[in-house]
């Protein structure tokens, strides 16, 4: 066994402040954080919870960009969203902070002047893609091109969203402005590098000697990768006016690079709860018995485990003791994404499913359900089915099914009351057995970063005492009755002991589901009229947790079944979004080469309806820029096709228009109008839209 830390500092990765977040963040560094937080807590642990808004980089001036406003504008506005977001979903940040701040921008121009001073960073001329229309150097995300990798249109100079590949600008095929759409051009510039290759052997043996036993495999891996294809120097530095300022006289224009600075937004926040709690910081990033632990999703860990790493080895801080680093969770069998419109935003399921009920227990149906398919190893899947099952078959039929027995026997046939244990049974010692082991294996799977396995374990211990009631059947022994229809000494002494387990059981419960579902959990203090702190983690396992005699409350409702037709909308729900995204959306750049899709078979293609059709009306649909009205002639019957297509053609110029109609993909609603077909367009370098044509008359088949 190692030796426990004498403190933690516990990070969750800052969410860029550029809209809102979606429910795979949630569960990739939100939930599991606050999970591992509410434990090392309730061990009455010296524990700090920080995290805060990513308020600069390219992420945030491309989004004010699209709003037509002011970074600050966007910075603010989803600032706060994010932090009400999170509050709403339980996640119990000791600060959440924001790197726009001045003591962030202070701390992180002090970090990088340290380093420079120091002559750890290195100074380089070079030349970089410009932007001539709009006097900006493009690096990151605005630049676009097609990824070398995987061939898709929309890669940035950063990272292909696609696969995943890190990128720099030079690699893209055909490279373009996302702010004009040009060509670039190649110009001059000065800027500072972390020279991280002088740090291989460093790394090498902080991560791959070290923490090869410790460290996840996937984590791990990713590192190793990096290290074995050679290390480069880093940029640290971008020409932007957004951001932190480069801390050097003459370096006007240039800011510190968004990586350089977020992960340092760790350390300023740890400075702002410092402040505000009367602490001192200082031991949280200096002491070496200190537990620093990034939770992240994979497409970090590059970040958090080779480039930030360096930055704190040469400034003279601790070293992440852990980087639990989990994979990704898709939904509905496609990859999350917020702006594909394939996606559950955290915002989104809190006005479906917390606001409206005006409750809490769908907080804890998330948090459940979220931990019980959490990506620990690898990519995982949320669909609403599974949502619902895990819910109606885990969360009610368990955990919520035995508490209620539990409280409504205890008030049915013992008045009310805590009823005593008069004596033990093999059944009842084997039961106080499970209650013990399962405390301490949910306690050490969490510090092993398994939550999934930890939830199970709770569950699995009211499974436990779901069967041990069923195996008691007070409910049938209660019907030993004398004349007077009193039940009998005997068979109330075996009614007590079984209620009185059980009830000593669900103490343990609550404080083991703590961490997982902290409002069914408060929910159960409530019931049971203890005060939290009967919560800490030295409780669980006890069977003296309620007083024999206490009278307790009458049972309320922890967790709610989930409706056949909820889970119907929020499908539904999904579908619809992702079309308008389809609809609404202009090509964010030009796309210069068309991405090649995979070969199909013959069938493949002759389930596809196409028809030849002529335009016969068409009109502006109100309120969507981009779409059209049209009625299409097909020969035998006229349909109505919403399309995409207002931007590049004027509906007076369209009639008589001949054209190769989609007839059998299914109808969608768009802005409230049935559409029904599509009309098949072409889409040149420069993003316009041009009709397939055919000039024959309508109704002919297309083969
Ligand atoms: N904002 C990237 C992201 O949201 C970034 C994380 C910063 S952690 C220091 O994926
Ligand atoms: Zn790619």
């Amino acid at each position: 066994m190692t030796k426990e830390p004498k403190r933690y500092l516990i990070t969750s990765a800052l969410p860029y402040a550029n809209g809102p977040k979606h429910i795979g963040h949630l569960a990739g560094a939100y939930l599991p954080a606050d999970i591992y937080v509410r434990y090392l807590r309730a061990r009455k642990k010296d524990v700090v919870y920080v995290c805060g808004s990513d308020e600069h980089g390219a992420a945030i001036t491309i989004q004010a960009l699209k709003e037509n406003t002011t970074p600050r504008e966007i910075v603010d506005k989803y600032h706060a969203l994010l932090q009400q977001n999170m509050h709403d979903l339980g996640i119990s940040f000791d600060i959440y902070h924001r790197t726009s701040s001045a003591l962030h921008h202070e701390t992180a121009q002090a970090f990088f002047k340290k380093l420079n001073d120091a002559g750890l960073l290195e100074q380089k001329e070079t030349e970089q893609f410009y932007d001539e229309a709009s006097n900006t150097f493009l690096a990151d995300r605005y630049i676009t091109g097609t990824c070398p990798v995987c061939s898709y249109p929309g890669a940035f100079g950063d990272q292909c969203e696609k696969c995943g590949t890190s990128l720099s600008p030079e690699q893209l095929i055909h490279p373009r402005s996302t702010i004009s759409g040009n060509q670039p051009i190649k110009k001059q510039t000065t800027h500072w590098y972390l020279p991280l290759q002088k740090y291989e052997s460093f790394l090498r043996e902080w991560i791959l000697d070290n923490h090869a036993a410790d460290w996840k495999a996937n984590v791990l891996g990713q590192c190793k990768s990096w290290l074995d294809a050679g290390l480069q120097p880093r940029a640290v530095t971008r020409d932007l006016d957004w951001g932190v300022k480069v801390p050097v006289p003459n370096a006007d224009g240039k800011v510190l690079y968004v990586w350089f600075d977020a992960p340092i937004g760790y350390i300023s926040a740890t400075k702002q709860w410092a402040a505000d709690n009367q602490k001192d910081w200082a031991p949280y990033w200096n002491d070496a018995d200190t537990s620093l632990v990034h939770f992240i999703g994979k497409d970090n860990i590059v970040f958090h485990c080779i480039i930030f790493p360096v930055m704190l080895h040469l400034h003279g801080n601790i070293l992440p003791a852990f980087v639990p680093s989990n994979e990704f969770m898709n939904l509905e069998g496609d990859k999350m994404s917020t702006s594909r419109g394939w996606s559950i935003e955290m915002d989104e399921y809190i006005n479906d499913f917390v606001k409206k009920e005006n409750g809490q227990t769908m907080v804890d149906a998330l948090r459940y359900y979220l931990t019980a398919i959490a990506p620990e190893t690898k990519d995982s899947e949320f669909t609403w089915k599974g949502f619902q099952d895990a819910v109606n078959s885990e969360l009610v039929a368990v955990l919520g099914n035995f508490v209620n027995r539990t409280f409504v026997l205890m008030h049915k046939l013992c008045n009310g009351k805590v009823p005593k244990l008069h004596s033990l049974t093999a059944e009842g010692t084997q039961l106080l057995d499970q209650i013990k082991e399962t405390a301490s294996g949910t306690g050490s799977l969490i510090e092993q970063f398994k939550f999934r396995d930890a939830l199970f374990e709770v569950v699995d211990l009211a499974r436990k005492g779901n069967k041990f009631m069923q195996e008691q059947e007070p409910w049938i022994v209660a019907k030993q009755t004398d004349d007077n229809g009193n039940i009998l000494p005997e068979a109330q002494q075996k009614i007590d002991n079984c209620l009185h387990l059980c009830l000593q059981l669900t103490a343990n419960l609550a404080i083991l589901m703590h961490p997982f579902l902290p409002n069914a959990a408060n929910t159960l203090c409530h019931m049971m009229k203890v005060v939290p702190r009967i919560l800490e983690w030295e409780n669980a396992g006890r069977a003296d947790l309620l007083q024999t005699g206490y009278s307790l409350r009458a049972p309320e409702l922890l967790f709610r079944k989930m409706e056949d037709a909820e889970v119907t909308q929020q499908v539904e729900k999904l579908k619809l979004k992702s079309a308008a995204v389809k609809t609404n959306a202009i090509p964010e750049s030009p796309t210069p080469s068309p991405a090649t899709k995979p070969t199909i078979t013959f069938d493949d293609f002759s389930k596809i309806d196409l028809k030849t059709g002529i335009i016969t009306k068409a009109e502006k649909v109100q309120k969507a820029d981009k779409l059209l009205k049209l009625e299409v002639d097909l020969g035998t019957e006229t349909r109505t096709i919403v399309s995409g297509i207002a931007l590049h053609h004027a509906p007076e110029k369209i009639i008589g228009r001949k054209v190769v109609v989609v007839t059998n993909l299914a109808p969608r609603t768009m802005r409230g109008i049935e559409s029904n077909g599509m009309i098949l367009m072409a889409e040149d370098a420069n993003g316009t839209l041009h009709f397939v044509g055919a000039d024959v008359s309508g109704g002919c088949n297309v083969s």
